[in-house]
C-alpha cells in the first residue's frame, strides 16, 4: 500500500502528482476548490492563476474568506509532510471557520435547561378576537369597488354610531352589514327581545359583527369603538362608501365615543323608542356639538312599542315624536348649536328603524314604495314631507289636510295612516295567522317566502317578512348622504377646529381642500392590537395627501410643539389597510378623507399622533389637537405582579393598555406602587382582563380600588407666612385663599387662558367675577399644567418690593408654584381650587444669590406653609348616577344610596314608559360595587349608570389630631377627612402627619403659627 496514495484518515487520494512548481500552484488550486466546496462556499471557487494572485487577495477585503480558504488549505496540504505535536493537530475546523466571524459554539456538560422548559417551545397560538376572517368575505361589491369609491371622497361619508348602552347600534351596524355582506349566521340566528338586566345578554353568536373582543361576547356588551368601511346605496341606486365607527355605550367608555367622533364628520344618534333620551345621550350630543359634528337620529326598538307595550299607533306617534323632540330640546341647549340642527322626519335626517328585526327607514324611502308601487304621480319627497307632523289624510276626497275634521268625518293622521298601520298589520298578521292564509296574504304584499321560512319560530319569521318588505336600509344611506357633509364639505371645519398650526401654511391648505395631492397628514386617534396582541395598528383619518405602503414618515406625539421635537420620530409604513373588524383590506393607497389602518408606525405613540410625510418642511409642522374629553380618570387601583421578577412584563403590559384605552392613565406613585387610573368599575375590569390576559400573561395582584383625591383650603391664610431661600438672602411672602365658585371649572374648561394678552385676561375677571381689572393683570400662572385649577398671582406694592428685580424670578417662582400645586403637603395630591398671592418678596442684590436653585425651593415651600395655615381641607370626586327602575323598586334604590352616603336630586317617571327615572348623587369612592349592591336589592330591575360628575369637600378637617379614628371601623362625618388623609399618606409610604415645621424655619413664625392651630 502506497502511503501517498492515502490522507491521514485513511482516505484514497489518487497518487501525487508530478512536483514542479507550477503543478504545485495547480495542485493547491485543486485543494482550494474541494475544500471551498466542503465548506459550502462554492462561489468561493474562482479560477485562480497562481500562489502569489492568492497571497495578494488575502489583504483584498471581498477576497478574505477566500485568502482564509487557501491558508488553511496550505495547512493541509503541509500537514503530511510535516510532523504536529499531538495536542496541535487540528482535525475539524472551528465553528468561526465554517459560519463566519463572531459566532460563538456553546458546550454544556450538563443539561442546564430546566424539566419545565420543553427543548422545542411548542407554538403557541393566541387569539383575543373572536370570529377574525382569514380571507375576505364575499360583498355586495367588489373590493376594488370600494377602495376606488374611497378615492372619491364626495362620494364618502364618515359616520360615528352612538347613542345609549344597549340602544342597538351594533344591531344597527349589523343590519348594514347584514344587508351588504355574505353573514349566514345572522340569517340563522333569531332576533331576541331586549333582556331586562342589561348586562345579562344571552350569548348570541351571530350578533354584534363589530363585536370582536372576547369580553365583548361574554358580556353581550361594546367595549371598543370598531370600523368597518362598506359600500351601500341610496333610494335612487346611487353607491355611497360608508366608513362607519361602532361605538361602545357605556358610560366608562365614552373616550372611545369621543376618538370615534374625532374620525368622524356626522353622528349616528341611536335612541331606543321606549328608553328615550338618557344623560349619557346627552353627554353624546355635546361632544359631538364640541367637535362640530352633523347629527343624525335613528329611532331604534320601534318594534318594542308594538310588541312590549302594545301602544295603539296613534299613540305610537306620540311617543316617537316625544322621543324627538327630547333629542331636539338637548340639541338646542348646546352652547354651539345653530337651528339648522333642528331633527325631525320630514326634513330627512331622522330614521325609524328596528335593527333585530332588520329593518330601517326614512320617510322618503317609504314614500317611495308608495310611489313605485301605487306609479304616483308625485314625487317621493313631496309625499315624504305630508307624511309626518299635524296632516291629516281624507280619504274620501283623498287629500292631505291640516285639518283633523272635514264633513264631520275624522280623518286620521299621515304617518299613523301610511306608515304605522301597515307595520302595525304586518305584525298582526305574522303573529296572529298560520300558513295557509298566511301565504296569500303575504304575495299580495310581493312577499314570497320559502316553505322552510314558514316553520321558523314567529320572531325569525316576522323578522324574515320584514326585512322582505323593507329591503335594504336604503332610507339610512339618503339621510347620511343628503344631511351629513361628506369630507370635501367638512375639511375646512375640521381644519379649523382640530389644527394648531398656522391655517396659511401649504399643509393647512392642502387639509382644507382635502387635497389628494397635498402632503400627506394623518391624525391618528385609535391604536389596534392584531388578533395576537403582539403588534399595534394605528387607525387614522387622512386630512391630506395619499399614504402608501413603505412610505417614510414623521409620527407627531402629543407633546410636540413647534421648538421641541422630542416627541418626534421617523418610521416607515409597513402596510396599509381598510379595517372592517373582522377582516382588513389590504390597500396599495388611500388618499385624503378616508380612514387608514397603517402597520409599523405605532413605536412612538401613546395616545393619539398626527403623521406627516418627509416633504412637509419641519417649520410647518404642527400637531392636530389631542382628544378632549369631558370625563376624568378618577378611580384608581394599585398593580403588582406576583413574582418580583416579572416587574419588566407588567411595565410594558402597561405600556400597551396606555395605548389601547384613551382614558386610562398609568403612573408610578413615589412609594413604588404602580397605579392605574380610569374612569369606572367596568373600565378598570376590562384593563386589568386585558393586562393579564393580552399584554403580559402573568399573575398580577390587585388592590382595592381608591380614588384621586384633591387638596384645598377652605379660608385666607391666618396670618401672612414668608419663608427664606437656603441661602438665607432672599425672603418671598405669600397668602393662599380659595377662588371663587366656578373660577377652577373656567380655567380647566379652557374658557380663560395666560395666552391671552393680559387685558383680556383682565377683562374676562372683570366681567365675570367682578375682579378689578389690575387683579386680573396680575395672574402669573395656573397650575399644575397650563389650565390647571390654581392661579399664582402678584400682588406686591410698588413701594415695598422692588418689582423689577421680582419680574427676574418670575420664572422661577412660577415653577416652584407648579411643584407645589402638582403634589400638595396633605398627601401629594393634586391641589384645587387655591390662588396663591405673592405679597411681598426681598430678594438678593446680585444675581447669581437669586437663582432657580435658591427661588424655586424657596416658592415652593412658602406655598406649602401658606397652604397650611389656610385651613387645608380635603377634596373627593363624586359620580352623577341615573338609575332605570320599575315603580316598585324605588324604595329600595333610595335605601341603597343612603347607605352609601349618596342623595337623590331628582325623581320622576318617563313619560310613556313603565319605568322610574333617578338621578343622583354619589362619592365615588363609595360608588365601587353600588351596581352590583343595586342589583341584588331590586332583584336586577334596576339599572345604573353613573360617571364623574364634580369634585366636593370632604366633611371635617383632615389636620385634625383630636379625631379618633377606631382601626377596622368605617369612619363617618367629621371622621373621614383625617381617615382618607391617613389612608392615603400610609399607601404612599409617608409619615403619618404632616409637620408644618418641615415647611417654616422661622422660630418664631412656627410657634405663632402653632398657636393659631390650637
Ligand atoms: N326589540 C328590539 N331589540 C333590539 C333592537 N335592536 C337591538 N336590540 C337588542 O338590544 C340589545 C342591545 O343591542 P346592541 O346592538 O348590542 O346595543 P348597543 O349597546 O347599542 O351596541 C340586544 O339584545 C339586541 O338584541 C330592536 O330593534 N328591537
Ligand atoms: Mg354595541
Amino acid at each position: 500500500m502506497d502511503a501517498t496514495s492515502y490522507d491521514e484518515f485513511g482516505n484514497y487520494i489518487g497518487p501525487e502528482l508530478a512536483s514542479s512548481s507550477e503543478s504545485e500552484g495547480e495542485e493547491s488550486d485543486y485543494e482550494v476548490e474541494t475544500a471551498a466546496q466542503a465548506f459550502g462556499r462554492g462561489s468561493a471557487a474562482q479560477p485562480n492563476d497562481s500562489d502569489e494572485q492568492s497571497e495578494h487577495s488575502q489583504s483584498g477585503d471581498e477576497n478574505k474568506g477566500y485568502g482564509e480558504l487557501t491558508a488553511m488549505a496550505r495547512r493541509m496540504d503541509i500537514a503530511h509532510t510535516q510532523i504536529v505535536l499531538h495536542e496541535d493537530k487540528k482535525y475539524y475546523p472551528d465553528a468561526e471557520e465554517v459560519f463566519g466571524p463572531g459566532v460563538e459554539a456553546l458546550v454544556q456538560e450538563e443539561d442546564t435547561q430546566p424539566l419545565t422548559e420543553p427543548i422545542v417551545a411548542p407554538i403557541k397560538v393566541r387569539k383575543f378576537q373572536v370570529d377574525q376572517e382569514e380571507e375576505l368575505p364575499d360583498t355586495a361589491y367588489t373590493k376594488e369597488f370600494l377602495v376606488d369609491l374611497l378615492g372619491y371622497p364626495t362620494m364618502t361619508r364618515n359616520l360615528a354610531v352612538a347613542g345609549h348602552l344597549h340602544h342597538g347600534k351594533t344591531a344597527l351596524v349589523d343590519l348594514l352589514v347584514a344587508s351588504t355582506h355574505a353573514w349566514p349566521d345572522w340569517d340563522r340566528a333569531a332576533p331576541i327581545a331586549t333582556p331586562t338586566t342589561k348586562m345579562s345578554k344571552p350569548n348570541d353568536k351571530a350578533f354584534g359583527y363589530t363585536d370582536v373582543h372576547q369580553l365583548e361576547r361574554q358580556r353581550g356588551v361594546s367595549l371598543k369603538a370598531m370600523p368597518i368601511s362598506l359600500v351601500a346605496q341610496d333610494t335612487k341606486g346611487k353607491s355611497y362608501a360608508l366608513n362607519i365607527m361602532d361605538a361602545p355605550g357605556h358610560v366608562n367608555f365614552i373616550d372611545e365615543v369621543v376618538a370615534s367622533l374625532r374620525l368622524a364628520d356626522g353622528l349616528v344618534l341611536v335612541v331606543d323608542a321606549v328608553e328615550g333620551v338618557m344623560t349619557s345621550t346627552e353627554r353624546i350630543i355635546q361632544a359631538a356639538v364640541r367637535e362640530r359634528l352633523s347629527i343624525t337620529l335613528v329611532v331604534n326598538k320601534v318594534d318594542r312599542l308594538i310588541l312590549e307595550l302594545k301602544l295603539p299607533p296613534a299613540d305610537a306617534y306620540y311617543k316617537l315624536k316625544l322621543t324627538i323632540e327630547e333629542v331636539n330640546s338637548v340639541v338646542a341647549a348646546c352652547p354651539l348649536a345653530t337651528p339648522a340642527m333642528r331633527l325631525s322626519p320630514e326634513l330627512g335626517n331622522v330614521c325609524f328603524a328596528s335593527a333585530s328585526f332588520g329593518w330601517c327607514f326614512s320617510l322618503q324611502s317609504f314614500a317611495k314604495r308608495y310611489v313605485d308601487q301605487w306609479a304616483m304621480p308625485v314625487s317621493p319627497k313631496e309625499l315624504a314631507k305630508r307624511l309626518w307632523g299635524d296632516v291629516y289624510y281624507h280619504p274620501e276626497s283623498r287629500t292631505f289636510m291640516r285639518k283633523r275634521a272635514e264633513g264631520g268625518k275624522e280623518a286620521r293622521r299621515s304617518f299613523v295612516h301610511f306608515v304605522l298601520e301597515p307595520i302595525y298589520k304586518i305584525f298582526a298578521l305574522v303573529t296572529g295567522e298560520d300558513e295557509p292564509s298566511l301565504r296569500p296574504a303575504l304575495e299580495e304584499l310581493g312577499i314570497y317566502l320559502r316553505k322552510s321560512d314558514y316553520e321558523l319560530s314567529a320572531r325569525s319569521l316576522l323578522r324574515r317578512v320584514l326585512c322582505h318588505f323593507f329591503g335594504a336600509p336604503t332610507g339610512f344611506v339618503d339621510m347620511c348622504s343628503v344631511h351629513v357633509r361628506s369630507p370635501v364639505d367638512n375639511a375646512v371645519v375640521k381644519t379649523e377646529h382640530l389644527y394648531t398650526g398656522s391655517m396659511d401654511s401649504e399643509v393647512a391648505l392642502a387639509m382644507r381642500n382635502c387635497s389628494a395631492d397635498g402632503p400627506l397628514v394623518i391624525s391618528v386617534v385609535k391604536q389596534y392590537p392584531s388578533s395576537d396582541a403582539s403588534q399595534f395598528f394605528v387607525l387614522g383619518r387622512i386630512f391630506s395627501g395619499t399614504v402608501t405602503a413603505d412610505q417614510r414618515v414623521r409620527v407627531l406625539g402629543e407633546s410636540y410643539a413647534p421648538g421641541d421635537d422630542e416627541d418626534m420620530a421617523l418610521a416607515t409604513v409597513s402596510g396599509a389597510w381598510l379595517y372592517c373588524s373582522r377582516y382588513k383590506i389590504p390597500v396599495s393607497g388611500l388618499s385624503a378623507g378616508s380612514w387608514v389602518l397603517l402597520g409599523g408606525v405605532d413605536g412612538s405613540i401613546s395616545k393619539t399622533a398626527t403623521i406627516f410625510d418627509m416633504s412637509v418642511p419641519e417649520d410647518d409642522l404642527a400637531i392636530i389637537r389631542p382628544l378632549q374629553f369631558a370625563a376624568e380618570s378618577v378611580i384608581k387601583i394599585a398593580v403588582e405582579p406576583v413574582v418580583p421578577t416579572e416587574l419588566p412584563k407588567m411595565l410594558s403590559g402597561l405600556r400597551k393598555i396606555g395605548k389601547t384605552y384613551p382614558l386610562a392613565q398609568t403612573r408610578v406613585e413615589e412609594s413604588g406602587e404602580h397605579i392605574i387610573l380610569g374612569t369606572g368599575e367596568l373600565y378598570l375590569d376590562c384593563i386589568m382582563h386585558d393586562l393579564r390576559c393580552m399584554y403580559s400573561e402573568i399573575e398580577i395582584k390587585v388592590a382595592d380600588p381608591v380614588v384621586s383625591f384633591r387638596e384645598t383650603v377652605a379660608e385666607t391664610s391666618a396670618l401672612k407666612v414668608f419663608g427664606d431661600s437656603p441661602n438665607g438672602k432672599n425672603r418671598l411672602t405669600i397668602i393662599a385663599e380659595p377662588m371663587e365658585q366656578g373660577i377652577a371649572e373656567d380655567i380647566e374648561s379652557g374658557k380663560v387662558t395666560l395666552s391671552w394678552p393680559a387685558r383680556q385676561v383682565g377683562q374676562f375677571f372683570e366681567s365675570n367675577y367682578n375682579w378689578d381689572i389690575l387683579a386680573g393683570r396680575s395672574i402669573w400662572a395656573f397650575g399644575p399644567g397650563d389650565n390647571g385649577p390654581n392661579m399664582l398671582s402678584d400682588d406686591s406694592l410698588p413701594g415695598e418690593t422692588d418689582k423689577t428685580r421680582l419680574r427676574t424670578v418670575r420664572d422661577a417662582v412660577r415653577q416652584g408654584f407648579q411643584w407645589a400645586v402638582r403634589e400638595g403637603p396633605l398627601c401629594d395630591e393634586p391641589v384645587r381650587n387655591t390662588r396663591f398671592r405673592i405679597l411681598s418678596a426681598e430678594l438678593a442684590d446680585s444675581a447669581i444669590h437669586r437663582g432657580g436653585g435658591q427661588i424655586i425651593p424657596a416658592a415652593r415651600r412658602v406655598c406649602y406653609s401658606s397652604f397650611l395655615t389656610a385651613e387645608p381641607r380635603l377634596m373627593e370626586p363624586v359620580n352623577f348616577v341615573e338609575i332605570q327602575a320599575p315603580a316598585a323598586c324605588v324604595s329600595a334604590v333610595y335605601t341603597v344610596l343612603g347607605r352609601r352616603r349618596g342623595h337623590v336630586t331628582h325623581d320622576a317617571p318617563k313619560a310613556g314608559s313603565p319605568m322610574y327615572m333617578i338621578k343622583a348623587l354619589i362619592p365615588t369612592i363609595d360608588s365601587c360595587g353600588f351596581e352590583t349592591d343595586l342589583r341584588t336589592h331590586t332583584q336586577g330591575q334596576a339599572f345604573c349608570q353613573q360617571y364623574f360628575d364634580h369634585w366636593q369637600m370632604v366633611p371635617g378637617d383632615p389636620l385634625d389630631k383630636d379625631t379618633v379614628l377606631r382601626p377596622l371601623e368605617p369612619s363617618s362625618g367629621q371622621q373621614l377627612a383625617r381617615d382618607f388623609m391617613l389612608k392615603t399618606r400610609r399607601r404612599k409610604g409617608l409619615s403619618d402627619d404632616v409637620s408644618i415645621d418641615k415647611f417654616i424655619d422661622d422660630p418664631e413664625l412656627r410657634e405663632v403659627v402653632k398657636s393659631f392651630q390650637q
